[in-house]
């Protein structure tokens, strides 16, 4: 028996602003993304008031994906992927987000990179916003804070569907669009809406009001999509990182329902087209009023999502500390517990196979739709052997873990999978961190933390691996 559809879509996801580098190439605009320096394990990335001289800015060559795209995609194909997630680099397309006609040359090039794809038999699988505004919005808007914004990203996106609507089947809006309700982080804020908070503004109203529109241009992108090409498929993209309780009191257990609530509303909108109860009450009980309209309202409920994409790295645990209530709304930074059952990676972030099962049955539970992971993966530090050759069994090991569990969700469990695409499946500049040492690959980039290296391009044990992985389906791991 055949534990996968013969048509599942095993593949490999990257981000544009990760991997392409050439920040100023052919016309394309200054992005949030550009004006993050650095950081390091456990140092956070700065985000500077535009680009200024003398930092670090790692996205602004990236590994070069711009100029070595044809080499890449060879490689691509001769690991035997069958779909390939990327994202169209908003300020490409709009270098400022709101200039009065697109830029030819940045469509070009996804053009360019969409053939050399289909070429290979390679789907392309494209988010439309991945942590990459024009910074120009940031500036005249504070990103999503205003309702101006809605209309300039349904313009890119229209745009994108018109341009690739014969190339491109499969779409994602935002990419982890419910990051944010980890408010208090300014790097989530800055990359999921463009808010940049420069004093004791009320990040949490400022959240619930960006993300309302968000969602708004969301809904109003699926449903001018489904106009453009009814065959389009087009998803949401959420981070599921469940919350576990760390044991079975009762509080602990409403808590992490709590905060399990307050993380995925956001797909419940998208998927739902309404906002569940708890949040309504909670914006009450806060004494929030967002902007949101009876129009917002039917638009939510015309452009709800055909799937279901999300990203797994990992859960994350939590217990009540002595003496807090529930009610108090605590935030999941301030709750979480080491999980005495789970190894963590040389990043912290615990290494929870089973996880991706409860996750895959989580949402196909709440949603009934179809799902796929379109991120997944152990960063590491690799090393180069003197003969060349890197031996990242560590990889392996993790990827093969959650295949395995991923299979038992589909053989026994009965959810509808779409497909698999592992995260930085090339090498590629870390978005939390910024360091090219964080590596997820199966293919290696000569590039360091500082800059430095040739930026040349070598399997990892790993390839070999993946590359018998899709050739099985699954079967030989
Ligand atoms: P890096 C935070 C928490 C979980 C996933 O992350 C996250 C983030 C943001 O860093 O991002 C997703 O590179 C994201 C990718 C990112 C990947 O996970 O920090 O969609 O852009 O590279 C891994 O190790």
């Amino acid at each position: 028996m055949t534990k996968l559809p013969e048509n599942f879509l095993w593949g490999g996801a990257v981000a544009a602003h990760q991997l392409e580098g050439a920040w100023q190439a052919d016309g394309k605009g200054v992005s949030m993304a550009d004006v993050m320096t650095a950081g390091a394990n456990k140092v956070p990335r700065k985000i500077t008031d535009g680009v200024v001289p003398g930092e670090n800015y790692p996205n602004h060559e990236g590994i070069d994906f711009y100029h070595h795209y044809r080499e890449d995609v060879k490689m691509f194909a001769e690991l035997g992927l069958k779909a390939f997630r990327t994202s169209i680099a908003w300020t490409r397309i709009f270098p400022n987000g709101d200039d009065a006609e697109p830029n030819e040359a940045g469509l070009k090039f996804y053009d360019d990179l969409f053939d050399e794809c289909l070429k290979y038999g390679i789907e392309p699988v494209i988010t439309l916003a991945h942590f990459e505004m024009p910074y120009h919005l940031v500036k005249k808007y504070n990103g999503f804070s205003d309702r101006h914004v809605i209309d300039l990203y349904v313009r890119f996106a229209e745009t994108c569907f018109k341009r690739y609507k014969d190339k491109v089947k499969y779409w994602m809006t935002f990419n982890e669009i419910n990051n944010q309700s980890m408010y208090n982080n300014d790097f989530l804020m800055a990359t999921n809406s463009g808010l940049v908070f420069k004093g004791d503004e009320n990040r949490e109203a400022a959240m619930y009001q960006a993300a309302h529109y968000e969602l708004v241009a969301s809904a109003k992108a699926v449903k001018l999509g489904h106009e453009i090409n009814p065959d389009f498929q087009i998803g949401c993209m959420i981070n599921f990182t469940p919350f576990y309780p760390l044991n079975a009191a009762p509080n602990n257990i409403m808590l992490a329902e709590r905060l399990m609530q307050r993380r995925y509303w956001f797909s419940d909108v998208h998927v739902n087209g309404v906002y569940p109860e708890n949040v309504e009450t909670y914006l009450q009980q806060k004494g929030y009023r967002p902007d949101i309209t009876e129009a917002d309202r039917e638009i939510l409920k015309a452009g709800t999502v055909d799937y279901v994409g999300f990203s797994y790295y990992n859960s994350n645990t939590v217990a009540l500390p002595e003496g807090r209530s529930i009610d108090e709304n605590l935030a999941p930074e301030d709750v979480t517990v080491e999980n005495p059952y789970l190894a963590t990676s040389d990043w912290d972030w615990p290494i929870d196979p089973v996880g991706l099962r409860y996750s895959l049955n989580w949402l196909n539970d709440r949603y009934h739709l179809p799902m796929f992971i379109v991120e997944n993966g152990l960063g590491a530090y690799d090393t180069v052997e003197s003969d060349g050759a890197i031996h990242d069994p560590y990889r392996v090991d993790y990827l093969r873990a959650h295949i395995q569990e991923m299979e038992k969700a589909v053989e026994l469990d009965g959810v509808n999978l779409m497909g698999y695409t592992p995260w930085g499946f090339i090498d590629l500049v870390s978005a939390g961190t910024g360091q090219m040492s964080k590596r997820y690959g199966f293919i290696y980039v000569d590039k360091d933390d500082d800059g430095n290296g040739t930026l040349q391009r070598s399997k990892k044990d790993s390839f070999g691996w993946y590359q018998k992985v899709i050739r099985t389906n699954g079967e030989d791991l």
